[in-house]
């Protein structure tokens, strides 16, 4: 079951005015779907391409799949929004755990609603199994790994993941414009220059252009044409004609994908991908 009321609305109009624009001598650098691929991304960072002043953002699914979610969310948590270096919008899987809490809390108030009619003590659930959030992925297996074992630890991730946008606007310095969205936008630019989704929050991160023989389909959506759309959620090398490739981004006209499928190994042609929206070089992740 999906549930909504846990998205952020940029305001009541559900429009989004402000666009994030880097300096002269700055670049912006988009990172694809890390996937708990710490290290990767990691090494990735310390490339001398990025420069101290550029911008990073990711483009959401830090969690899950991969070796090391914890240690991604904590490096998130640590730098993402702090001295407007790195910044992040919500992929699809930061958005599961956020509805899978959600849907826990709201029983267990439930719960104790019936506790306190009964003339009972209320529970304090945020003692209760990490287990017990009965995650959709593998969200727990990996809480309880870094011994995080009680719902209460996992409070201060589910909290920060809230605070992410579903899309960001960016402009480098030569004026191009773009929308960052983890899986799919499409969307209205009005008149005093904000701009509106036309799709559902649940299409913006989870909407595929891959259909069930990963071969690409047209789009049931069109991307804007006065901002291009960069996103990830499908990974490159599961798309039937970049098959046995290593992942590059993927073009399209008006979108660019850029999830390198980096959790499932080079072996399998994933990496992760980092582009730089100024001048669109490519950097790789070189780990397996
Ligand atoms: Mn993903």
């Amino acid at each position: 079951m999906y549930q909504h009321n846990t998205f952020i609305k940029q305001n009541p109009d559900n429009t989004t005015k402000s666009i994030l624009k880097c300096e002269e001598n700055q670049k912006i650098w988009v990172i694809g779907d890390v996937h708990g691929c710490y290290q990767q991304f990691i090494g990735l960072m310390k490339s001398p391409l990025i420069s101290e002043d550029d911008m990073v953002i990711l483009i959401g699914d830090i969690i899950d799949r991969g070796p090391d979610s914890v240690k991604m969310l904590d490096w998130a948590m640590e730098n993402v929004n702090k001295g407007g270096k790195y910044y992040m919008i919500r992929g699809n899987h930061e958005q599961n755990i956020i509805d899978d809490y959600t849907t826990f809390v709201d029983k267990q108030a439930r719960k104790n609603n019936y506790r306190i009619q009964a003339g009972e003590q209320p529970v304090d659930y945020h003692e209760f199994s990490i287990y017990d959030l009965r995650c959709q992925y593998d969200f727990c297996e990996y809480m309880e790994r870094a011994k995080l074992l009680k719902v209460g630890q996992a409070l201060k991730y589910i909290e920060w993941m809230k605070t992410l946008p579903l899309y960001l606007r960016v402009q480098v310095p030569d004026g191009k414009k773009f929308i960052l969205a983890h899986a799919w936008f499409e969307g209205k630019l009005l008149d005093d220059g904000a701009v509106r989704p036309t799709i559902s929050d649940e299409d913006i991160l989870w909407y595929r252009d891959i259909d069930c023989f990963d071969n690409l389909c047209k789009f049931d959506y069109k991307p804007m044409e006065d901002e291009m759309l960069i996103h990830g959620h499908t990974p490159i090398p599961a798309i039937k004609e970049r098959m046995g490739k290593l992942a590059e981004p993927y073009y399209r006209e008006h979108s660019i994908n850029i999830d390198g499928g980096c959790f499932i190994g080079r072996e399998y042609c994933g990496r992760l991908i980092a582009l730089c929206l100024n001048n669109f070089q490519c950097l790789y992740s070189s780990l397996n």
